[in-house]
């Protein structure tokens, strides 16, 4: 399907979605997030993809919702649409896993759209920020949430309250990035893993990403019979077969999904 505001390739089982509106740093505007809620929706039921990768450009993941959009509405406007709550509701959705590869500005929206994703990928040069606190509002979308759970209370306080942008670096040590590479090698390395991925069991992956979701959700001690009860539940995959065969034999696992 042809979209205005994103570009999406599949490459060996990886699907590619980058963020395509330039001239407004990726803002985030309602036509945008139909068209991404869409590819989400087609990469995961396409047999060929095992993985995507979310991008966008070197200068900007994506700068926030779409302030211009959003300044002419009302209450009303917002509250009888939901704004902003189908992407959410996509991205709880999609079973593949999805990995954000972030470079430049990450703030607002576009932060709170890479936390959706399963982990995040930063360049050397990313900047994440939750800076709605100067536009007179709150983030409306996990970012007092989502980054509270990544990176506890007193960064998320400051990040919320000051509108400060952290660096990659920093984002690294506080555990909202799982790696940063330099700006050049960002897509390579977050197609690198996302095929790494591809190459598992598609059934591990999905029960990999319900198990560590849960962790969010559970107590502890639910947390760990959810998990464990998965586990067990594996042994009933040929995939658990083939793949410690594959081990004792000392060869490479084929797996097959089944
Ligand atoms: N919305 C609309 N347009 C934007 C946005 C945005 N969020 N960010 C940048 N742009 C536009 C600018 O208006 C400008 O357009 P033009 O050339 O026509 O004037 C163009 O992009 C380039 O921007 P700048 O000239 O400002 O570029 P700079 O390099 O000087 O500055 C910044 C880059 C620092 C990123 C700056 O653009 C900025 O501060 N942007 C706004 C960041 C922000 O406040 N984001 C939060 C938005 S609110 C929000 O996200 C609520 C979330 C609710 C949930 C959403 C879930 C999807």
């Amino acid at each position: 399907m042809a979209y205005e505001t994103i570009n999406v390739e599949v490459q060996d089982h990886v699907s590619l979605i980058k963020l395509n509106r330039p001239d407004a740093l990726n803002a985030l505007n309602s036509v945008l997030l139909q068209e991404l809620s869409k590819a989400l929706e087609e990469a995961d039921a396409n047999d060929k993809v095992r993985c995507i990768v979310l991008t966008g450009s070197e200068k900007a993941f994506a700068a926030g919702a779409d302030i211009k959009e959003m300044s002419e509405m009302s209450f009303v406007d917002v509250f009888s649409t939901n704004l902003f709550a189908e992407i959410n509701d996509r991205f709880d959705s999609v079973r593949k896993p999805v990995i954000a590869a972030v470079s430049g500005y990450a703030l607002g929206g576009g932060c709170e759209i890479a936390m959706m994703c399963d982990f995040i990928i930063a360049s050397e040069t990313a900047k994440f920020g939750q800076p709605e606190i100067n536009l007179g509002v709150i983030a409306g979308m996990g970012g007092s949430q989502r980054l509270t759970r990544f990176v506890g209370k007193s960064k998320s306080m400051d990040m919320n309250l000051t509108g400060r942008f952290m660096g990659a670096e920093e984002a690294e040590r506080a555990g909202l990035v799982s790696r940063v590479v330099p700006a050049k090698k960002l897509i390579d390395e977050a197609m690198g893993a996302a095929q790494k991925i591809a190459e598992k069991s598609s059934l591990s992956a999905a029960a990999v990403k319900e198990a560590v979701n849960r962790s969010y959700e559970l107590p502890l001690s639910e947390g760990m019979l959810f998990e464990r009860r998965v586990f067990h539940s594996m042994f009933a995959t040929e995939d658990q077969k083939e793949g410690m065969a594959a081990f004792l034999e000392k060869r490479e696992a084929q797996f097959r999904d089944k």
